[in-house]
C-alpha cells in the first residue's frame, strides 16, 4: 500500500462523500445541548476522542485503523466537567468514555471487585470490595452529578467520514457560543482515506497476488474550522510523532498554517509524562494568516512525575492551563 494522492479541499470533500445516516439526529441533540447550556450560562467545549477507521470496501469487512484507545479525550473530559465546562464529548464507538473509563474490561473489570454476600441464600446481596469502595464511590458521585446536571452530551463515530461530517456539524452549531466554546481535538484522525468512489463494493478478494490501494489525503479540516465553523472559539488541536526531532517544527507549521490557538504537541511515548503547549508569542502580535509578519512561538512544556505520583493525569495540569488561556481568551473580545 502506497501513499501518492490526490487532494480534497474541504469543499469537494463534502460534496462527493456522503453524511452518515445519523447526522441530523445528532445535530438536533447538539442544537438543544447547546441553547440548555447558554441558559445555564455555561462555557462548553467539543472533547474529540479515539481513532477513526479508513474502510477499504462499501460493504466493509477490512479497515485500517489506529492506536488510540480514547484515554486522553475521556479523561481530560472529566476534567472539564469538574472544572465546570459542559463537555460534547465526541468519540469513537467502545473506545474510552469518561468516568466508566477507571473500569475497562481489560484493566481493571468491575465483576473482580464485586461481592455476593451470603447471609441470606434465598436473597443474595451484591458489595463492593472494600479497598475499591472509596474509589467507586468517588467516580459514581462525579458521574450521576454530571447526568442530573446535563452537561454531558456523547457522540459516536467511527469512519474518518462519520468524523468529518460530525465534526463540521458540531462546529457550526456551537458557534452561536463564539468566544465560549472551546475545541478540544484530541482524537486521532487518519490522514488518508479511501473515497467512496474508488472503493470495491464486496469484500477484496484473495488470489490476484499482492494488493496495491492507493489512498487519498483527508482534507485539513482546521483551515475550514477556523475560517468558516467556528466564530472566534478557542480552537486547540493536538500533534502527535514519533520521531521528537520532529515535534516542535510539526507543531509550529501547524500554528502557522491554520491561525489557532494552541497546539498541544505530545511524542507517542511519552504523551503519559510530557506535553508541550505551543502559541504564538503574545509580545511579537505576529500575523501568522498574512506570513507578513514575523512569527515567533512560545513553546511551554508540561511534565508529571509519575514516579513520585503514579496516581497524577497529566489531563489535570493540561485542562487546568487551558481553563486559564480559555478565561483570557473570553475577556479579550
Ligand atoms: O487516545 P490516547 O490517549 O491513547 O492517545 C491520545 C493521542 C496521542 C491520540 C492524542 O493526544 C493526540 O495526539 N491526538 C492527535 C493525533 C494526531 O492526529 O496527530
Amino acid at each position: 500500500m502506497h501513499s501518492e494522492s490526490t487532494s480534497f479541499s474541504a469543499e469537494s470533500y463534502f460534496a462527493t462523500q456522503g453524511p452518515p445516516p445519523n447526522l441530523e439526529h445528532e445535530v438536533s441533540a447538539v442544537r438543544t445541548f447547546v441553547a440548555q447550556q447558554i441558559q445555564q450560562n455555561r462555557n462548553v467545549v467539543l472533547v474529540t476522542s479515539g481513532g477513526t477507521t479508513v474502510p477499504l470496501e462499501l460493504n466493509v469487512v477490512r479497515f485500517l485503523d489506529n492506536f488510540s484507545a480514547g484515554t486522553r479525550g475521556a479523561t481530560s473530559a472529566e476534567y472539564f466537567l469538574k472544572a465546570g465546562y459542559a463537555v460534547i464529548f465526541m468519540h469513537r464507538q467502545f473506545s474510552l468514555q469518561p468516568f466508566s473509563r477507571h473500569y475497562s474490561h481489560s484493566t481493571n473489570p468491575f465483576l473482580d471487585f464485586l461481592e455476593i454476600d451470603q447471609v441470606d441464600s434465598s436473597d443474595p446481596q451484591i458489595s463492593v470490595t472494600a479497598d475499591k469502595r472509596a474509589h467507586l464511590l468517588e467516580v459514581l458521585t462525579a458521574y450521576k452529578s454530571v447526568h442530573a446536571s446535563g452537561t454531558l452530551l456523547t457522540l459516536t463515530f467511527i469512519t474518518v467520514n462519520d468524523y468529518l461530517w460530525l465534526l463540521r456539524a458540531v462546529s457550526q452549531e456551537l458557534s452561536v457560543m463564539r468566544r465560549r466554546a472551546m475545541y478540544y481535538l484530541a482524537a486521532a484522525v487518519s490522514d488518508f482515506f479511501l473515497p467512496r468512489q474508488k472503493m470495491s463494493e464486496h469484500k477484496i478478494q484473495s488470489g490476484k497476488g499482492s494488493l496495491h490501494i492507493e489512498m487519498d489525503q483527508v482534507p485539513k479540516i482546521l483551515k475550514s474550522m477556523v475560517d468558516e465553523w467556528t466564530h472566534d472559539g478557542f480552537i486547540v488541536s493536538f500533534k502527535l510523532e514519533t520521531d521528537p526531532l520532529l515535534l516542535i517544527p510539526k507543531a509550529h507549521a501547524a500554528l502557522e498554517r491554520y491561525g489557532h490557538q494552541v497546539v498541544i504537541g505530545n511524542d507517542l511515548h511519552r504523551r503519559k509524562f510530557e506535553v508541550v503547549f505551543v502559541s504564538r508569542n503574545p509580545q511579537l502580535n505576529g500575523d501568522a494568516s498574512t506570513g507578513s509578519a514575523p512569527s515567533t512561538f512560545v513553546d511551554h512544556w508540561l511534565r508529571i512525575d509519575l514516579i513520585r505520583d503514579p496516581s497524577k493525569e497529566i489531563e489535570e495540569d493540561i485542562i487546568s492551563e487551558l481553563v486559564r488561556r480559555h478565561e483570557e481568551w473570553v475577556k479579550q473580545k
